[in-house]
């Protein structure tokens, strides 16, 4: 969670100076899903992800140094700095990639799961990130019943923040998420999303039961993001949220409440081990070449992919 927290305290920094080009949409708030379901993920399993991605491709494992010359449009990026970053994707890691179109990484962690299982491959499991808002678009609940009915290894989880952009949830979404899910078929339950030991605890029930063939689970974690939908509102002063509303959810940080449950010098310890990686991530970002526009139209098409861990 730390990692993720420095890593974004420092993107929005950058992306405010226009060191970063484009801004970003910050995940800060919201660490404990990405750490609490990544806990239980494989190298061999699948993520998809969303425009709010960067904390669940470093929970995946992607290494922070060409995570952040993604964002800086560095050659030595993720994806050769083409992807930015709402397109960060490391096949080799199984992160299929954060997705600018709202609730389309749904179908693909659907067709991550069947692939696997054609391939053998019974107890790998394909995770769906998505927001509140992703829960209204048509592919998202096509995913529900595609899964549902192949009884495939997905695990959908639904990071409810309160806000599709500035539309708060009860005025854009009918009904309950958990019931809606479970009407399709899936096995579905909400968590705490702001604590990352219940977010872990309910996400490992159902990592493990999609390994053993129990088919697809869905977990709305309840949550917050602490800063605007994107880096545009800040610069822009945009608010349609209560200073109280916000101010609550900070009183409720995750990684305030797990540092509680740490012994002082563990934490202090992992404060300094994450300031020497986002430092050495820094330098290495910052002094690498950019992309060369001359080779624009390169890797449109895919040729060869890396080879998947136990592929
Ligand atoms: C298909 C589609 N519709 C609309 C948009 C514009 N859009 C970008 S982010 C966003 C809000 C998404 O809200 P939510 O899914 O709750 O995720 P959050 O931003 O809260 O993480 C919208 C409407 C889009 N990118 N794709």
């Amino acid at each position: 969670m730390r990692l993720i927290r420095e890593f974004e305290e420092h993107c929005l920094e950058k992306a405010l100076a226009g060191t970063i080009v484009g801004g970003i949409h910050p995940y800060i708030g919201q660490e404990a899903v990405a750490v609490g379901v990544s806990a239980h993920l494989r190298a061999d399993d699948v993520i998809t992800s969303t425009h709010r991605g960067h904390g669940h491709v470093l929970a995946k494992g992607a290494d922070p140094k060409r995570a952040l010359a993604e964002l800086y449009g560095a050659s030595t990026g993720l994806n050769r700095g083409r992807g930015g970053s709402m397109h960060a994707a490391d096949v080799g890691l199984g992160i299929y990639g954060a997705n600018g179109i709202v609730g389309a990484g749904a179908p693909i962690a659907v067709g991550a799961a069947w692939a696997a299982r054609r391939a053998g491959h019974d107890d790998r499991v394909a995770v769906a990130f998505f927001g509140d808002g992703a829960l209204s678009q048509g592919v998202v609940l096509e995913a529900f019943n595609m899964a549902a009915l192949w009884s495939l290894p997905v695990l959908f989880v639904c990071e409810n923040n309160g806000y599709a952009t500035s539309l708060p949830v009860d005025r854009g979404l009918a009904g309950d998420p958990v019931r809606r899910a479970a009407g399709f078929g899936l096995t579905a339950a909400a968590v705490d999303g702001m604590d990352v030991e219940a977010v872990a605890e309910a996400a490992g029930q159902a990592v493990a039961a999609c390994r053993t063939g129990a088919g697809p689970h869905f977990l709305e974690c309840a949550t917050y993001r602490f800063h605007g939908h994107h880096t545009v509102e800040h610069l822009m002063g945009t608010k349609y949220r209560d200073d109280d509303e916000v101010a609550g959810a900070r009183a409720r940080d995750p990684l305030t409440r797990q540092r509680a449950r740490l012994a002082p010098e563990a934490a202090d310890e992992v404060d300094a081990e994450i300031a020497a990686l986002i430092a050495e991530a820094e330098a290495f970002a910052s002094s690498s070449p950019g992309s060369d526009p001359r080779d624009a139209l390169d890797y449109l098409y895919a040729g060869t992919v890396p080879a998947r861990p136990g592929a």
